[in-house]
């Protein structure tokens, strides 16, 4: 069996999305997603330019050995371009492999562990009382997670996910296609160590103690500070604080923990193993955010869930809307097997332009996802839709303290 051919789809309703389709002689086709928000063109350009060509005549179900060709066959490896390359091209295989079985994905890793897999949702505020209306109206959806974001009193501008104006959607729902050349949000440290704290509290206070809170730093703090929030938001009891530090200094993640037992997850801009495993074995954070997205697709991020489940680290795939819907049947066939399954982020991309672009059966109830049991990924791609699409450019803003200096986004 031969890999006769492959291409490469940039676009999508309100994303780039990067969609890779691998034919066969077989005439089983896989689908995978190379979308790295705001940089699509890059992991498109390593597949069309170097990878395809490589696949042709190369037989898909040896997709071990065809991952180990991509990384280890590359001297220039890892980053988040060429696991994305990487990554799409084996869930694609992985996507034929369940096809030819005749299974749904998650059969080939060993079975269901659970039937619907608990996500959560994003709810966000320009002010408090505009988040606990963003909260509620989750929670009357039956979300029993929810990530909660709000502005801050005297920010000079609204800051991560956090709308400007009361009544809007989080900002991180809305990509901004006005060109490459970034926006700048304004912070301070000192506005949202004294405010946040407190609210989260108000929060747990009115929506009671069953409700799972979620909280997104977005890699603003320093390790002094983290480990001063983490500290200060132990009453609340969240499911999780995420990304309080940048974790290119791994080792700061220690004075967190000595300091508080918040959960912490991490792992979001990871793109290896190598990048997981020392916050992993020196059991420095409790949920792993690695996406299949760009962390090398099926092959690689299961070995880091296995990794994971021996040091009682959990799985909490990124999720956020840049991903497409194959990635994210790749994360919920990962979540319907994963011993240590945590949670699941998950925004609904459900729109029909959406839903016609990328056809399938999986879906959410009560704040629960379920898995589709069609065989493979159990979703597809509609060329002729896609063919309205085209690449828009975009950018992530960036942050400055009010002095200019630049800053975490
Ligand atoms: C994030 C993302 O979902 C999250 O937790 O931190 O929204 C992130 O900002 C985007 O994926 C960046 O592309
Ligand atoms: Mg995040």
């Amino acid at each position: 069996m031969k890999i006769t051919d492959a291409q490469v789809f940039v676009g999508g309703p309100a994303k780039n999305y990067v969609t890779i389709k691998i034919m066969t002689d077989a005439g089983v086709y896989g689908l995978g997603d190379a979308t790295l928000n705001n940089r699509e063109t890059l992991p498109a350009a390593y597949l069309t330019d170097y990878l395809i060509s490589n696949l042709i005549g190369m037989d898909p179900r040896q997709s071990e050995d065809i991952w180990q060709f991509l990384y280890r066959g590359a001297y220039f490896r890892g980053g988040p371009i060429a696991m994305a390359a990487y990554g799409a091209i084996d869930t694609a295989l992985w996507d034929i492999k369940a096809k030819l079985a005749g299974m749904p994905l998650y059969q080939l890793f060993g079975g269901k562990s659970r039937d619907g897999a608990l996500v959560y949702a994003h709810a966000a505020g320009a002010d408090l009382a505009d988040l606990m209306t963003s909260i509620a109206r989750y929670v009357d959806q039956g979300y029993k997670a929810v990530r909660v974001q709000c502005g801050i009193p005297g920010m000079p501008t609204a800051s991560y996910a956090v709308p400007e104006t009361a009544g809007q959607t989080g900002a991180d729902f809305i990509t901004d296609f006005s060109g490459i050349r970034p926006k700048t949000e304004i912070w301070d440290t000192d506005k949202y160590m004294r405010f946040m704290p407190d609210a989260l509290g108000q929060i747990r206070d009115k929506f009671g103690p069953d409700l799972k809170i979620l909280h997104d730093v977005h890699h603003r703090l320093l390790p002094r500070e983290a480990a001063a929030f983490a500290k200060a938001v132990e009453p609340v009891g969240l499911y999780w604080l995420e990304d309080p530090t940048p974790a290119e200094d791994q080792d700061a993640l220690k004075l967190i923990r000595q300091h508080s037992t918040t959960p912490i997850a991490i792992g979001e801009v990871f793109n290896t193993i190598w990048d997981c495993q020392k916050l992993i074995e020196q059991e420095l954070i409790d949920f792993i955010r690695i996406a299949v997205t760009y962390g090398g697709g099926i092959t690689h991020v299961k070995r880091i869930v296995d990794l994971a489940a021996l040091h009682h680290v959990r799985t909490g795939f990124h999720g956020a809307p840049s991903h497409s819907p194959i990635s994210m049947a790749a994360q919920a066939h990962l979540n319907a097997w994963a011993p240590n399954f945590g949670i699941q982020e998950y925004l609904v991309l459900g729109t029909p332009e959406c839903d016609a672009l990328f056809p399938s059966k999986h879906y959410l109830k009560d704040g629960l996802f379920y898995v589709s049991d069609d065989p493979g990924l159990g979703v597809d791609f509609d060329e002729g839709e896609a063919a309205q699409y085209e690449y828009k450019p975009g950018s992530h803003p960036v942050v400055r303290l009010q002095d200019g200096t630049l800053w975490n986004y």
